[in-house]
């Protein structure tokens, strides 16, 4: 089988998403001791700081930085709430994480990551958005969306779990691999089925009187594009089964990253920095205009006072333009943003010590 996916220096990032207890736990546990036996262990990060027991010992366990029944206490906060802002928390020293994972990935394959139990602290939250990003600007990184087979069977649930898909592959903007896990307990077979045939769908809707069935049937039409940029696999976390089919995948959806996904987000990257740069001027601008407003009623008020001669006021404003305070200003300025990211930074760092 393969599992070449990764260059040297260049692991594949493998995001375990999906609803809870669909499996994502177990299927990284699965992912774990193939890659184990594969003599090439993967590096593990835990975002799950809810998790009471993990089958895998995780390099990187939100757990160790954030303690999310304190954190409950704390800010007052549900389960959910307490989910949300440990990774909040944890998400202000993902800088951090980065390094040591930048430090082990000349000798990795692959970085495989476990996300909340309840998928949309991950996938609607800017914590998951950020920790997405960073490890996709730097890594070939693959969404596995792990689906509950068993629990997919009847059209209606398995027409939002799909639609709950769509959404997060317009979202993360990444290769996706829909791995329908428990394949133990129900094949597979019948969902490939719906998602290649419409009219087999057609038939299971029929079965549906509900009056859903008519809205789920213009659905399906929408979704058959979104089958087809999609790669399908079926697997039991539990029995190992369809493991090597997925690594096939997971090849083909790093091929998807280079050619398709690298090239866009270099776009965006490069585009946001314009945008800040843009802004830093913008910026700048204003504050020279504002300098040379005061500096002008400053003059005024000498004119009035010391009735100076207008040559000198001249030479006063040449000097602001002059290059040299430019720069020096927009040093100053940088230095002043500099501190108050320090100042804000230590902030946060101290907020998460104390929980
Ligand atoms: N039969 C079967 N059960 C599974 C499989 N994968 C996970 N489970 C069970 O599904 C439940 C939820 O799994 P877990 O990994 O904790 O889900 P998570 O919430 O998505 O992390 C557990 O009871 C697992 O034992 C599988 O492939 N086959
Ligand atoms: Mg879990």
């Amino acid at each position: 089988m393969s599992t070449s996916s990764s260059r040297k220096g260049q692991p594949t990032v493998l995001l375990c998403i999906g609803m809870a207890g669909s499996g994502k736990t177990t299927f990284m546990q699965r992912l774990n001791a193939h890659l184990h036996s594969k003599k090439r262990p993967p590096y593990v990060i835990n975002l799950d700081p809810a998790v009471l027991k993990l089958p895998f010992t995780p390099n990187i366990d939100i757990r160790d930085t954030v303690n999310y029944k304190e954190v409950m206490k704390q800010y007052n906060l549900g389960p959910n709430g307490g989910i949300l802002t440990s990774l909040n928390l944890f998400t202000t020293k993902f800088d951090q994480v980065l390094d040591f994972v930048n430090k082990r990935a000349p000798t990795l394959d692959h970085i495989i990551v476990d996300t909340p139990g309840q998928i949309e602290i991950f996938t609607w939250s800017a914590s998951g958005a950020i920790i997405t990003d960073a490890l996709a600007a730097t890594y070939p990184s693959v969404v596995a969306y792990i689906i509950d087979t068993p629990r997919t069977t009847s059209p209606a649930t398995f027409m939002s779990n799909m639609l709950y898909a769509c959404s997060i592959l317009y979202k993360t903007k990444l290769p996706f691999i829909l791995v329908f896990n428990k394949t133990d307990v129900v094949s597979h077979e019948f969902a490939v089925q719906w998602m290649t045939d419409f009219e087999a769908f057609q038939l299971a809707l029929q079965k549906d009187t509900s009056y859903m069935s008519n809205l789920m049937n213009s659905m399906c039409m929408v979704l058959e594009e979104f089958y087809n940029n999609l790669k399908v696999v079926g697997v039991s976390a539990v029995t190992g089964e369809g493991i090597d089919e997925f690594f096939v995948a997971v090849d083909e959806a790093v091929k998807e990253y280079e050619e398709i996904y690298k090239p866009e987000l270099e776009r965006l990257i490069q585009e946001k920095a314009r945008k800040k740069e843009d802004e830093k001027h913008a910026q700048l601008d204003k504050l020279m205009k504002d300098l040379e407003v005061s500096d002008s009623s400053g003059q005024a008020m000498d004119e009035l006072d010391n009735e100076r001669n207008s040559d000198e006021n001249d030479d006063d404003n040449d000097d602001i333009h002059n290059d040299g305070d430019y720069e020096q200003m927009q040093r100053h300025q940088e230095q002043l943003e500099d501190q108050s990211f320090n100042r804000w930074i230590k902030q946060v760092n101290q907020s998460a010590d104390s929980v």
